[in-house]
């Protein structure tokens, strides 16, 4: 509907301003004079709600009549963060809602705020999930997202005295206004227990049943009436309460059975890619991927009353291997259910899951001990013996005599504690397998899956991530979203190839006087958040470099660390130098188990406070660390930045999808030959860009010649200087041994070779400094860097699934 048309609820034509203002009424009990700015935001979601309700409806109808197959996404995260500026501009609501407010004498902004994020997720692979299920709906491809309804999501980051302090993240407290929960759709999750056999089949007794029950959230597409649906649950006990005990008096025991149940869905695991050996994780990723197939499985009973062709009606995608349960438990479905043989079963399984890997790193890659697992999935493990030993069977028979080879990639790891490893289940069960970015997917194939590349040569492929960009420009950028609107025409934002044709403006002085006014409004306004959040006041026509991501020693947030505490030396030693002034911002979130991630964070809190107050700056270099980095506090950082940093060790980073955000906001990229940094470079060209550092084959040659980080220190006087200054406790008087771990880990392993790449980190910097202060020549950088991000769009990602993984036609 038209904005300022009448809106179709259930026959009853008002228009936005008649409802939202109903709504405060009814469901909100405010009235004008009362309302506060949630009791605005909770009305405004509430008319959009019915809009997207009607969208639901009709898209499932039409999607029932086509039969066509639908892709369902298994995610245990889904990064969402705030709903209401994409509902609104989904439902072409944007205007309705910025004169009424107008009209309420409110600041649209203060109204939006107001909502808290859905932060069910870590980082950059929740996030993606996110940005994927945007995409779906705007493609239209029928399709569900699956996922669990945390209680509380990715916790809140305090800073005291410099150091993180997580806080729970109780964003249901004033409940959710857009979602549904469907009283009607809930399955058991069965646990534990024993398996017999009776007459030659399995009977599986669990010993404990919890309940999932749905809880759905619509996702809009942009230019189309169509959505999508995440399709959240809750873990709840079958009986509410244990009336017999209760009667009993045993009121603790009447509680016991409902929070032990509850449990599951409770936290988000706050960890970003370590192997979580805990018992509920597992129950987490078992819990999520039995409802959610037991209820694919029902729907599609439900319309075509058969199974045999589930296949061909049903793709599902494996985010990583939190789900890849999926393997055994869709072939216990088909066949202890519903019947099947096995190789009926496996036809179907094989042929309906495909898995995305998102690290190369070992020890992020999922294994469970098969003690747990016996004991609390007693029928999965056997059917995980069975895909083992009929998979080992066929290797053996094609690679006779390679016993190594066998022990390699078998599901079962037996060195030590016998382990499922859940990343060779995926590979084993899927009919594609796909890596993130170019050189991610490459390297998949030579290092960690080399054997499996070998076995199923045809079995692997890349989908290079993307970011929607109507989040990460329409919505984040207005400034920038209309200037780019009066130079492509129509939806541009669903079709984002368009961005090449602003490449001939690139010279365009007008143009980029424009673009620059743009950039400098949301420095502006990022300014005055920074001070708002940390008291640092900032220049906003100083450079703004930015580095914002999960805090990892792979992601080096400590050599821009380093590269700051370099420049800080060179100016006091010269501070009568024409400095070119520079804010260094730094957001993100440590895992809280990670001490060394956590000493960073800390670290970065005593180099600002130094660097900040040192009056021989004269605020020409300031360093800022701002607390509690999710996507709301993104909105405002990525349309704000100068330099993006993106400066993983080469070989280490996926994909990365903040480089894309950043670049598509304008910002020049400081990175490394890494991820999808390669695919940018290509895009916006090796003139718009800074590259430095080992490339994935020097790191891996280094390593091999016996890599020695104190040589580095050694041979580089900078270096030496900047390392002995924090390992004096010039940072730190106070207590001069705090950063002891740092100095001892980068001078004894150095293991993601930072010292290695310092100098040419350091030396591109300088170039960068050079470049910002030819403005006409940045800017010129800038569009181009702009008009090359049109194959980023997450569009273009969903749109290769469809076509090479599940089979799906797009509009
Ligand atoms: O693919 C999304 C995202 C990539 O952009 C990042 O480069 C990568 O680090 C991240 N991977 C993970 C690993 N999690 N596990 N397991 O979050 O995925």
């Amino acid at each position: 509907k038209m904005g300022s048309e009448p809106l179709d609820q259930g026959g009853i034509d008002v228009t936005f301003d008649v409802s939202v203002e109903r709504h405060l009424k009814n469901e909100v009990g405010a009235t004008q004079a009362t309302a506060t700015p949630t009791d605005w935001m909770r009305a405004t979601a509430l008319t959009a709600r019915e809009g997207l309700a009607a969208r639901w409806l009709q898209t499932q109808h039409d999607d029932n009549a086509v039969g066509a197959r639908r892709a369902y996404y298994l995610s245990a995260e889904f990064l969402i963060g705030r709903a209401m500026s994409n509902a609104l501009a989904a439902l072409n609501l944007d205007k309705d809602f910025a004169s009424e407010m107008k009209k309420l004498k409110l600041e649209p902004a203060d109204v939006l705020e107001t909502e808290p994020d859905a932060a069910l997720g870590n980082g950059g692979l929740g996030r993606l999930a996110a940005c994927f299920l945007d995409s779906l709906a705007t493609l239209g491809v029928p399709s569900f997202g699956y996922g669990i309804r945390y209680e509380f999501g990715m916790f809140t980051q305090r800073i005291q005295d410099g150091k993180q302090v997580e806080m729970p993240d109780n964003w249901l407290a004033n409940g959710n206004p857009w979602e549904f929960p469907r009283r009607d759709i809930h399955y058991i999750v069965p646990f534990g227990g024993w398996v017999e056999y009776v007459n030659g089949r399995p009977v599986w007794t669990p010993s404990e049943r919890v309940m999932a029950r749905a809880y759905d959230m619509v996702i809009p597409g942009h230019g189309t009436e169509r959505v999508s649906t995440l399709r959240l649950w809750k873990a709840t006990a079958l009986e509410e309460l244990d009336l017999s005990a209760h009667t009993r008096g045993d009121y603790a025991r009447a509680a016991e059975t409902r929070s032990k149940a509850e449990n599951i869905s409770w936290v988000l695991y706050p960890d970003d890619s370590t192997p979580q050996g805990r018992e509920l994780r597992l129950r987490q990723e078992f819990f999520f991927v039995t409802a959610s197939l037991q209820d694919i499985v029902a729907r599609h009973i439900r319309a075509y009353s058969t199974l045999e062709n589930l296949h061909e009606k049903a793709a599902i995608q494996l985010n990583d291997t939190h789900p890849a349960l999926a393997v055994p438990e869709l072939m216990r479905l088909l066949m202890d259910e519903h019947g099947l043989s096995w190789e009926d079963a496996w036809y179907q399984t094989s042929r309906i899951i495909s898995y995305t890997n998102h690290t190369l790193m070992p020890e992020a890659i999922e294994t469970w001990p098969v003690g747990i697992m016996q004991y609390l999935l007693p029928r999965h493990l056997d059917i995980i013996y069975e895909i083992n030993r009929r998979f080992l069977t066929m290797v053996a028979a094609r690679f006779p005599g390679d016993t190594a080879l066998l022990n390699r990639v078998s599901l079962i790891a037996e060195d030590g504690e016998k382990r499922v490893r859940m990343g060779n289940l995926s590979i084993v069960a899927s009919t594609k397998v796909n890596g993130v970015a170019k050189l991610h997917s490459d390297l998949m194939v030579q290092t960690i899956f080399a054997d499996f590349a070998k076995i199923f040569p045809d079995r692997f492929t890349n989908v290079t991530n993307g970011v929607t960009p109507r989040r990460w420009l329409g919505q984040c950028n207005p400034g920038l979203t209309k200037l780019i609107g009066k130079k492509l025409r129509g939806q541009w934002q669903i079709d984002l190839d368009q961005l090449a044709k602003l490449k001939k403006y690139a010279n365009d002085e007008a143009f980029c006087a424009e673009v620059a006014k743009v950039k400098l409004a949301n420095k502006e306004r990022l300014a005055a958040y920074i001070k708002r959040e940390t008291g640092i006041v900032v220049d906003p026509n100083a450079l703004f470099d930015i580095q914002v991501k999960r805090i990892h020693e792979y992601k080096r947030q400590l050599l821009n660390v380093l590269h700051v505490i370099q420049r800080y030396r060179e100016m006091i030693a010269n501070p009568n130098a024409d400095w070119q002034p520079r804010v260094h911002i730094f957001a993100g979130k440590a895992a809280s188990a990670y001490k060394m991630a956590k000493l960073i964070i800390r670290l970065i809190h005593d180099v600002a406070r130094t660097v900040n107050n040192d009056p021989r700056l004269k605020d020409r270099l300031k360093v800022v660390f701002l607390p509690d980095y999710r996507v709301s506090v993104a909105e405002k950082i990525f349309p704000a930045a100068d330099i993006s940093e993106q400066i993983s060790t080469a070989g280490t980073e996926a994909s990365g999808t903040g480089n894309m955000k950043f670049a598509l906001n304008g910002a020049l990229t400081v990175g490394t030959w890494d991820g999808a940094n390669i695919e940018i470079a290509e895009n916006v060209g090796l003139d718009n860009i800074f590259v430095f550092g080992l490339r994935t084959e020097e790191v891996e040659k280094l390593s091999q010649e016996g890599y020695n980080p104190r040589a580095w220190y050694e041979g580089n006087a900078d270096l030496k200087a900047v390392l002995d200054m924090i390992a004096s406790g010039y940072f730190t008087p106070e207590e001069p041994t705090r950063y002891q771990a740092i100095v001892d880990t980068l001078l004894g392993r150095d293991q993601y070779f930072l010292l290695a790449d310092f100098a040419a980190y350091v030396e591109t910097h300088r170039h960068v400094d050079a470049a910002y202060r030819d403005k006409a020549t940045w800017l010129t950088k800038v569009v181009h860097n702009i008009s090359g991000m049109g194959m980023f769009s997450s569009d273009r990602t969903i749109g290769e699934y469809c076509k090479n993984i599940w089979g799906i036609k797009t509009r």
